[in-house]
């Protein structure tokens, strides 16, 4: 089953949009599968932007992410990664549609929410980078009510 790896940037925190981003990818019926509120440090940060190494924003994009707490977080399910990818929106929320998460929560490209991975590949990457396998659970969703 394809995984994505999503966090909740440290914005998106200290706006308290915690919930409100959760809630979406819940209701569109994706399955959590790891989560940790955590402060990334720049080693790990370094790693993860990766690509951006030689960009003029890369060392403020670092201070960004490493500057308060995360939600860290693995979601499964069909398609999940570019599901995900359209769910969340443009890179630069003034281009995301209404609708996606960028479009109806952001404006700012440096102070954009939240990330998600942009390809299969990367996503299996970035899962071992911020999860360790025992953090991780399979599970299957139960079809028994709850409340009853
Ligand atoms: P991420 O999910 O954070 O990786 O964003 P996304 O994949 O949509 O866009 P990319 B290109 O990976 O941007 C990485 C972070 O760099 C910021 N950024 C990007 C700038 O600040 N200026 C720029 O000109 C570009 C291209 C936006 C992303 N994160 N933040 N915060
Ligand atoms: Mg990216």
């Amino acid at each position: 089953m394809e995984r994505t790896f999503l966090a909740i940037k440290p914005d998106g925190v200290q706006r308290g949009l915690v919930g409100e981003i959760i809630g979406r990818f819940e209701a569109k019926g994706f399955k959590l599968v790891g989560m940790k509120l955590m402060t990334a440090s720049r080693e790990l940060a370094e790693q993860h932007y990766g690509v951006h190494k030689e960009r003029p924003f890369f060392a403020g994009l670092v201070d960004f992410i490493t500057s308060g707490p995360i939600v860290a977080m693995v979601w499964e399910g069909d398609g999940v990664v570019a599901s995900a990818r359209k769910m969340i929106g443009a890179t630069n929320p003034l281009n995301s549609e209404p609708g996606t998460i960028r479009g109806d929560l952001a404006v700012n490209v440096g102070r954009n929410i939240i990330h998600g991975s942009d390809a299969v590949e990367t996503a299996q990457q970035e899962i071992s980078l911020w999860f360790k396998e025992e953090e991780l659970s399979a599970w299957t969703p139960s079809l028994t009510p709850w409340i009853v």
